[in-house]
Parts: C-alpha cells; sequence; structure tokens
C-alpha cells in the first residue's frame, strides 16, 4: 500500500522539524482542497497511510471481523502448489504495492521466478524490503521501482518482457470504481506481453451483516485508521480538523456492492488550512474509502473486458475471497 514516503519524499524524521504547512507539496495541496471544496467532500484513501496508518492498518489484519487478510492467506497457503502448477515457473513476478514484499516471498518457494519486480509508491522503504529479501533468495533477480502503477505506467527494459506475472494481491484493487479498476488492467494488460498473466485476490460480495462488521470492528481500529487521515491531512496542507469532532461511519451500499467508508460531523464546525476553508454541518460527512466487492463472474467479467482470460480461481470453504490467475489473451 501507498504510505506517508510516497507522497512526502522526506525521510519521516524529518517531519517533525519541518512547518507544518510545509510537509505537502503544492500538488497534494491542490487535490485535497479539491476534495475538502466539492458538493460531496473527500479526501482520497491513499491519505490513510502514513507511518501511523500503515501500523493502524497492519492492525486491522488481526481483526477477528477483518477476514480478508487470514482468507486470502489461508487461500495461498491451500493452493498455493496448485497455482504454481498452472503458472509455471521462472516467470518475471511483478508486485503491484509490495510494500513490504512478504506475500511473495512466501510463493517464492513455489514459483521459483527468474525475477522479482517489487513496485511501490514508496522506493525508499522497498528498497530496505528488498535488501534483506535478496540475502534469503540469492538466485532471484530483484529489480525494485518506486513507481505510482495507479497511473498509466510502462514498464523498463530492466524487466525481463517475456513471462510477465503480475500479482495484486490483498483485495486493493477495490479501492478502485469497476470503470478505474477496467482501466488498470487494461494497463497492465498493455504491460504484459503476449504470454503474460496475472494473479489478482478480490474481496466477494457476502451477507452484508459480515461485511459491515469487518469495518465496524468493535475495538474501535477501523474508526481510528479513518480517522487518522484527519491527523495526516492535518500535517500535509496546514489544516486544523479537532478529531474529537468527527466520528467513523462505514456501512455496505448493496446496490452499489462496496463498503462505503465516511468521516461524519459530531457537531456544526469549520476547518481551516493552507488557502481555503469549509464549514459542516452536524451529521455531515466527508467520504474517505470506496471498497467495491465483486462476485467471480463479475470480475472475470472485467478480466476478460481487459483482454484477459481467467484460467483458474480458487476460493475459501465460505467463498468470502478469491485468488483468480488470468493469463493474457494474444
Ligand atoms: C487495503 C483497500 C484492501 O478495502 O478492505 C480496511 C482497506 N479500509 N479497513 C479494504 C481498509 C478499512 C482495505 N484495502
Amino acid at each position: 500500500m501507498p504510505d506517508a514516503a510516497g507522497v512526502l519524499p522526506q525521510a519521516q524524521s524529518a517531519h517533525e522539524t519541518l512547518p507544518e504547512a510545509a510537509q505537502g507539496s503544492a500538488a497534494v495541496l491542490a487535490e485535497i482542497t479539491t476534495g475538502l471544496l466539492a458538493a460531496r467532500p473527500y479526501i482520497s484513501p491513499k491519505y490513510l497511510y502514513d507511518t501511523l496508518g500503515s501500523k493502524l492498518f497492519e492492525a486491522i489484519c488481526e481483526l477477528d471481523e477483518y477476514y480478508p487478510t487470514r482468507t486470502e492467506a489461508a487461500i495461498f497457503a491451500r493452493y498455493g502448489a496448485d497455482m504454481a502448477a498452472c503458472i509455471g515457473h521462472g516467470a518475471s513476478l511483478i508486485d503491484l504495492g509490495a510494500g513490504n514484499c512478504a506475500k511473495a516471498a512466501q510463493l517464492f518457494p513455489l514459483l521459483r521466478p527468474q525475477q522479482y519486480v517489487p513496485l511501490d509508491i514508496s522506493a525508499e522503504f522497498l528498497t530496505q524490503a528488498v535488501y534483506g529479501l535478496q540475502q534469503r533468495f540469492p538466485a532471484i533477480e530483484m529489480t525494485p521501482l518506486g513507481l505510482d502503477f495507479s497511473a498509466g505506467f510502462s514498464l523498463p527494459e530492466s524487466v525481463s518482457a517475456s513471462r510477465r506475472l503480475f500479482f495484486y494481491p490483498g483485495s486493493s484493487i477495490g479501492n478502485f470504481s469497476p470503470v478505474q479498476a477496467l482501466a488498470l488492467l487494461r494497463n497492465l494488460r498493455a504491460n504484459a506481453g503476449e504470454d503474460g498473466g496475472l494473479l489478482i485476490g478480490i474481496d466477494l460480495v457476502k451477507n452484508s451483516a459480515v461485511l459491515d462488521a469487518a469495518y465496524n470492528d468493535a475495538l474501535g481500529v477501523t474508526a481510528a485508521f479513518n480517522l487518522n487521515l484527519l491527523r495526516h491531512v492535518n500535517r500535509l496542507i496546514g489544516a486544523d480538523f479537532d478529531l474529537a469532532q468527527w466520528q467513523h461511519y462505514a456501512y455496505f451500499d448493496a446496490a452499489a456492492s462496496r463498503i462505503e467508508m465516511h468521516l461524519e460531523a459530531r457537531t456544526a464546525l469549520s476547518v481551516q488550512w493552507q488557502g481555503g476553508t469549509q464549514q459542516f454541518a452536524r451529521g455531515d460527512r466527508l467520504h474517505t474509502e470506496d471498497s467495491y466487492k465483486y462476485t467471480p463472474q463479475a470480475f472475470q467479467q472485467l478480466l476478460q473486458s481487459a483482454g484477459f482470460e481467467t484460467v483458474q480461481h480458487w476460493t475459501d470453504p465460505d467463498n468470502w475471497f478469491a485468488v483468480l490467475y488470468a493469463r493474457a489473451v494474444p
């Protein structure tokens, strides 16, 4: 996942010494300002991931209510060998939003990639993770790339042009609307070449009580994760959000097939930031994240429209999560 260093190229330790409003770039200020002044105010979910936000997300993954992480891990543990049999050895494994590279590293012994290409918006973090990994797997050529793959991208020549296998676990594609997801998948297809493929994790549509609980945990970790976005934005654009005036609000919208996460004003309030101000009435909301849920059929449709054909998919016994392997259609 993207984290603070992707938004701010400065080292984390520099944060304390910088004047508050100087910590974000002009582009970040412009982007957040646009969202705050919109008729339905929003802030991009990428700002959930500063250093504390990334730790809170890790904590979410430990919660009983948050099933995606452990369910996906169980699918990889149970069917990893089967996946490797489908995919074959010697691919160039391109890890999208690699973070600490742990999920891919677990598959190395089975997939035996010839090259590992972790992509992450946070190049600094990646370089450190890869350093340790290279010691453990000296036979795999490692090519970390600090790039934002959600914008259109093309891979440099240092990435083998054949047998490109994109790896996109965690159901992170759910943060994109289906239209945006299709654009991203088309871009992957364009970069995959004729013999490329995609191994992707998606969260499935299920009983809405299970979904609601996963984003409204009893311990309040998801609420803290959501509210922390305001702390981060205060630092980025010199805003004065008072966290005590806001509350976490998340629900499953069945018609749109997505969890919507918002922050709701507990009282009438106003917010000031560098060059802007906005009023909120009690009950007004700030939209912070969408998390789309798919049926296997709907996601296969999307893959097909993007130029991939699904070869195989694996799920858990409850059908809560799926991992799909799709090949580029030549
Ligand atoms: C990291 C985008 C997959 O949508 O479930 C967890 C983020 N938000 N709890 C998700 C998240 C609230 C997560 N993804």
